[in-house]
């Protein structure tokens, strides 16, 4: 339906389309240190990803540098990621992650 309000006789303003939240992709960035076996935990426990998904993200960024760990809302997003780099910060890694608006 295009209609997008409605001024009803209570003065509320009723839509009949719904607002969706803007998306932010959180990337996870390659760096020399940190080990695989970490990222995939932190895939696995933050990001619900299965043992074999996290296996294949995890190599993708160790090949190119970054990639999609999630796609959340924006507070989602930047709760992952201050929660995975304080994790990894907390066992000695230098892991990095971004959040970044989708589209
Ligand atoms: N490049 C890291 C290593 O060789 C592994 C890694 C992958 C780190 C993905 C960060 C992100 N130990």
């Amino acid at each position: 339906e295009g209609r997008t309000g409605t001024l009803e006789r209570t003065g509320t303003l009723e839509r009949t389309t719904t607002q969706r939240p803007r998306l932010y992709r959180v990337l996870l960035l390659n760096d020399d240190y940190t080990p695989m076996e970490f990222v995939v935990e932190v895939l696995r426990s933050y990001f619900r990803k299965a043992e074999s998904e996290a296996q294949l993200i995890m190599l993708a960024v160790h090949h190119k540098g970054q990639g999609v760990a999630g796609v959340y809302t924006r507070d989602v997003a930047e709760t992952k990621v201050a929660q995975v780099m304080a994790h990894a910060r907390q066992q000695g890694h230098p892991l990095r992650l971004v959040a970044e608006p989708e589209a």
